[in-house]
Parts: structure tokens; C-alpha cells; sequence
């Protein structure tokens, strides 16, 4: 297939129901005002853009249960989104994803899962996101979506699209993990999942990680999908996200990855979660986003 005339179809999730602070739902917009569409129309994709998905405001609903706050609002969203992807990736389109809060992953991966036998999934991300209500120090959902996606969780969470589990354990990777709550450890234990913490990746080197991952997602896999917090990069080059933890990717190995990941032409959906305009500066955390987008793309250096 001719890569550079594969369709892609951006679509915007406004989510901030799944965090604790305000501004994630103004991700989408921001990401669109550091040119995304300009940047992949250039490396010569055929570009549309759906808009966003409609999303209630927090201050209109009750956030209900404590352990798995909006869980409602965030359950019908999610349904939403699987639905929309579903027909992207029919259309035989590219689904990117802007953020919102990474809750929105529950939506994306069920329906990029979908028609797929088997999906590799990569989490690029500063948390593991494998709590459960149970585990939860805060019962914000945006800490549970990779758990939900293993089947682990809210069964009306775990059950969107109409089946579970979206993807296997054997087939994921966690890039970049430097905070991981009690639960999350020992479900990583129990499920064997494949953890590249920041420890790792100073020892391997981020080029090594990629390598292994890439054996990873694409053993027995029909797809991969990237889920990309913009936490996992460094606070220092990514200040404008929610749950910012220092000792983080650099500018540099993060985009290492997305070229890798670009030249193995490996990734069949891509999302990108968690820009806070409002803690950011001068939107240089979308700009960045969109700089990685491009690297994803194929943009290169020569
Ligand atoms: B993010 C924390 N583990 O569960 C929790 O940004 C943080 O999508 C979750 O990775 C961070 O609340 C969720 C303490
Ligand atoms: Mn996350
Ligand atoms: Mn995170
Ligand atoms: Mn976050």
C-alpha cells in the first residue's frame, strides 16, 4: 500500500471527566492550533478532520460513585468513540486520536480492536493507568484505561463495544513508567506485562527498547495502536499535562521512538492524550505533540 496517500481521519475527544483538573478537555483544540492537519497534509496525507466528539462538563453532573468518578458520562462517551472508530478504521482510514484525558483510551482501543484478531498496543506514558476502583488512590478512570482494556475493571467499562478483552497482555508495552501505584505493580506481576520503565530505558537505551517492544506488539499481532500520554515525555519539554512527573522521556528519545515506530510501518491507529493548555507554556506541549506526530508520519530529519 501506498503509505503517503493512506487517508487519515483525525477525531477530537474533549474529555476531562477522567481527571482531576480542568483544562485536558482544551487538548484537542490546542493540538489543532499547532497545525496538525497543516503538518500531515505536508507529508502528503490525505487529511480530514471530524471534530470533536460532544462531551458533558463536569460542573453539569454529579460525579457519582467516588472510586470511578463520572463513570456514567464516561461509560456513554466511550461507547461513542468505539462506534466512530469502528467505522475510521472500516473506511480503511488512519483513526488519530487528540486528548482529553487518557480515559478516552477505553473508547479508542475497543474500537480499534474491534475487526481486529489480535491488537498490539503500545503505552507510552509517566503511569502504568492499570488501576481498578479497588486500587485507585484517586478514582479518577484516566488512571485505569490500559486495565479496562485487559478486561480489568468496571464490567460496564470492560464490556464497551460488547466484548472483552480488547487486548492481551502478552501483545502490550509500557513506555516510560516512573509512578506506579501498589495495585498496578502487582497486576504487572501477575499479568507478565512487559514494563520499559525509565529505569530501563536509561540503561537500554531508548533505540533497544523500541527494538524489543516492536518484537512485542507485532508477535501474532493484525494492528498496532500507539496511545501516547504526553506525561511520559519529560515535564521539562512537556510542562502542560495534568499528572506531570519529572525524570521523563527527552525530546529527543521520545521522538527516536516515534521514527522507529514510523520506519517499521507498524502502527495502524495512533492517539495522543492528556495536553493541559492552560498548565502549559506557550502551547509548546501541543507543539510538541505535533512534532511527534510528524515523526510518526515519517517526517524526517534528512
Ligand atoms: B494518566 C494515578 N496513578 O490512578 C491514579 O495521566 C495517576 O492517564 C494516574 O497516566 C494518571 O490516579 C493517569 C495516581
Ligand atoms: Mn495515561
Ligand atoms: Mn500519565
Ligand atoms: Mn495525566
Amino acid at each position: 500500500k501506498d503509505k503517503q496517500r493512506q487517508g487519515i481521519t483525525i477525531v477530537g475527544v474533549p474529555m476531562d471527566l477522567g481527571a482531576d483538573r480542568r483544562g485536558v478537555d482544551m487538548g484537542p483544540s490546542a493540538i489543532r492550533y499547532a497545525s496538525v492537519q497543516e503538518k500531515l497534509s505536508m507529508l502528503g496525507f490525505d487529511v480530514k478532520d471530524i471534530g470533536n466528539l460532544q462531551v458533558p462538563t463536569p460542573e453539569t453532573y454529579d460525579a457519582g460513585e467516588n472510586q470511578l468518578k463520572y463513570l456514567s458520562e464516561i461509560t456513554s462517551v466511550s461507547e461513542e468513540l468505539t462506534q466512530i472508530l469502528d467505522d475510521i478504521v472500516s473506511d480503511g482510514r488512519f483513526p488519530l486520536v487528540l486528548g482529553g484525558d487518557h480515559s478516552i483510551a477505553i473508547g479508542t482501543v475497543a474500537g480499534v480492536a474491534k475487526r481486529r484478531q489480535r491488537l498490539g498496543l503500545i503505552w507510552f506514558d509517566a503511569h502504568g493507568d492499570l488501576n481498578t476502583a479497588d486500587t485507585s488512590p484517586t478514582g479518577n478512570i484516566h488512571g485505569m484505561p490500559l486495565a479496562v482494556s485487559l478486561g480489568i475493571g468496571h464490567p460496564d467499562l470492560v464490556n464497551i463495544g460488547g466484548f472483552a478483552p480488547k487486548v492481551h497482555p502478552e501483545n502490550i508495552v509500557v513506555i516510560g513508567a516512573r509512578s506506579l501505584d501498589e495495585g498496578e505493580r502487582q497486576l504487572i506481576r501477575d499479568k507478565g506485562i512487559r514494563v520499559f520503565t525509565m529505569h530501563d530505558i536509561d540503561r537500554m537505551g531508548m533505540g533497544r527498547v523500541i527494538e524489543e517492544s516492536i518484537a512485542i506488539v507485532t508477535d501474532g499481532t493484525d494492528g498496532v495502536h500507539l496511545s501516547l500520554d504526553l506525561d511520559g515525555m519529560d515535564p521539562k519539554d512537556a510542562p502542560g499535562v495534568g499528572t506531570p512527573v519529572p525524570g521523563g522521556i527527552s525530546y529527543r528519545e521520545s521522538h527516536l521512538a516515534m521514527e522507529m515506530l514510523s520506519n517499521a510501518g507498524i502502527l495502524t491507529s495512533a492517539e495522543f492524550v492528556e495536553v493541559n493548555p492552560i498548565l502549559d507554556r506557550k502551547n509548546c506541549t501541543a507543539e510538541a505533540a505535533v512534532a511527534l506526530i510528524g515523526s510518526v508520519f515519517g517526517e524526517k530529519i534528512l
